[in-house]
Parts: structure tokens; sequence; C-alpha cells
């Protein structure tokens, strides 16, 4: 196609969604089993549509560490699902090195600065590697507010687990993560850095939109607790400090230095040193 023709808008709701379908973990995938089935990205997971100019620019970011066959069936289901959405998206897997406690939230923040060196992204979708939707019309673009995709997982009975709940899979615009700082670098270990998030939002008069429990419906794919990602006890009270520690701890506290970035066909995995944590900063 040439450059110069002029693509018009795709359109608000695309033509290509199917609606629920199904998803499976018992017949496993291989990564060129995956490429073979979507000839139309680009080097490092990109794609856009060709036929219209998509709506928005997605950067997905993926927080990860050794989940190699869970990120087989993401990009399994997530690929295709992400074309026929009609967006102009890249696939960032954001891999933790060494084996320090897991810390997803900073790994958000790195996702977030190091796509936006890579392209003029507007929306960034954070998702979790074993969580993949079981509808279509559950957008992976951003809204007027921050939005939280995974409403209604089958681990949690199809039910949000808290009204607060902000964990899983969530989307937010360029501008609602620089109005909260990005997310906090300092939850090491699993849990407290989503409901952290929240808490920034509602400090800046956000909220949480949501799709319906049945669009939003999400399956997990089961495995067990990972090493180095022990629950961590300390998250209720460094939660209490959220207001006074939101501006000081995120985009503007981040430090991290890139171990490797590879260029993948399917999608760019970015290998980062994030640190360690930092022992009784609050007590
Ligand atoms: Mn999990």
């Amino acid at each position: 196609m040439s450059e110069s023709k002029q693509l018009n808008e795709c359109p608000d709701s695309s033509p290509l969604l199917v609606g629920p379908f199904r998803v499976e973990f018992s017949t496993p995938v291989t990564l060129e089993s995956v490429r073979m089935e979507n000839p139309h990205l680009q080097e490092g997971g990109r794609y856009k549509p060709d036929d219209c100019t998509a709506l928005q620019k997605v950067a997905v970011i993926i927080p990860f560490r050794n989940r190699d066959e869970h990120l087989r069936f993401w990009l399994h289901y997530l690929h295709p699902l992400l074309q026929r959405q009609q967006l102009d998206y890249g696939v960032y897997v954001i891999n933790q090195d060494g084996d320090s406690m897991f810390n997803r939230a900073k790994l958000m923040n790195i996702g977030y600065t190091e796509a936006l060196k890579e392209y003029d992204y507007d929306c960034f979708v954070f998702s979790d590697v074993d969580i993949i939707p079981m509808d279509d019309r559950n957008l992976y673009r951003c809204f007027s507010q921050p939005r939280h995709l995974s409403v209604s997982m089958d681990k949690f009975g199809f039910k949000l687990p808290y009204s607060q709940y902000f964990g899983g899979v969530c989307s937010l615009s360029k501008e609602q993560i620089l109005k909260i700082n990005g997310f906090p670098n300092t939850y090491w270990g699993w849990g407290g850095e989503d409901d952290d998030i929240f808490e920034r939002l509602y400090n800046r008069a956000m909220f949480s939109s949501r799709p319906n429990d049945i669009v939003g419906r999400f399956r997990m794919i089961p495995h067990m607790r990972d090493r180095n990602n022990n629950e961590n006890d300390r998250r209720f009270k460094r939660r209490a400090h959220t207001r006074t520690l939101m501006d000081k701890d995120g985009l503007n506290s981040l430090k991290y230095k890139i171990v490797a970035k590879e260029k993948h066909f399917l999608f760019t995995k970015i290998t980062v040193d994030v640190g360690e944590p930092i022992k009784n900063t609050i007590k």
C-alpha cells in the first residue's frame, strides 16, 4: 500500500470481533505455530491495520520472569484478538533479571518508559502473563477513566474478589499514568501493588471503569506461586502511606539497568535489573 494514501479512521466498534471464544490450556502451543497464525505481525510483536487508521496506539506491557509456557498461550490468544480489535499495538515483555524478589509494578513503570522510547504510544495495557480474556469485546485500549479489564476471572468464580480490585489486566492512557506518577517501585513480592495503584487513582480523583462481567470474563492459567515472589506482608502498612509517598515513589524515582533487549517476531523482550529491596524502609 502506498504511504500517500489517506486511510480512514477505524470504526469505534471493529467489524472483526467474534464475541466469546474458547480458551483452554491443555494443548501446548509453540512460538512457531503462533508465528504461522499471525503472518501480518512485524518484528518485535508490532501490528497496525492496513485498511484503516487505528484509534489508539497501544503498548501492551507484560511483567515477566520464567513463564515461557504461559507467554506462548498469551501470544496465541492475544495476538489474534488485538488484531481483531484493529489496534496499532506492540507487545513488550519486561523480564526481571536475576533471583531477587519479583517487582511487578516497577516492571510496569519500566515497560511504560521503554515502550515510549520506541513509538508514540498513547495507551498502555498492563497484563499478567497468565490471564487470558474469553471475549474480544473486552477492548484492550484506553478510556476516559483508567480501566480494569479482568473483572470476571474463573479463579474467583467469575466475580470481582473485592470492589477496589485492580489486578490482572488494566489500561491507562499516558496522561492518566502521568497524573499518578506511574506505579510504586517499592512493592517487592506478591500483592499490594495493585491496591496501591487503585489508591493513587482515587487520590487523583479518577476511578476504575470496567466492562460488564460477561464481556469481562477471563481464564487464569493454573500454576504454583513462583519462587522469590513471596507474599509481601508489609503491603498493608505500606499502602497506608500511598497518599504521601505517591509523589516521590513512581516514574520520578525509577532506576533500573537494561540487561538485554531482544526483538522476537512475536514480542519485544527487555530484560532488566530492577535492584533489590531496601530493608525496613517503612516500619
Ligand atoms: Mn498468576
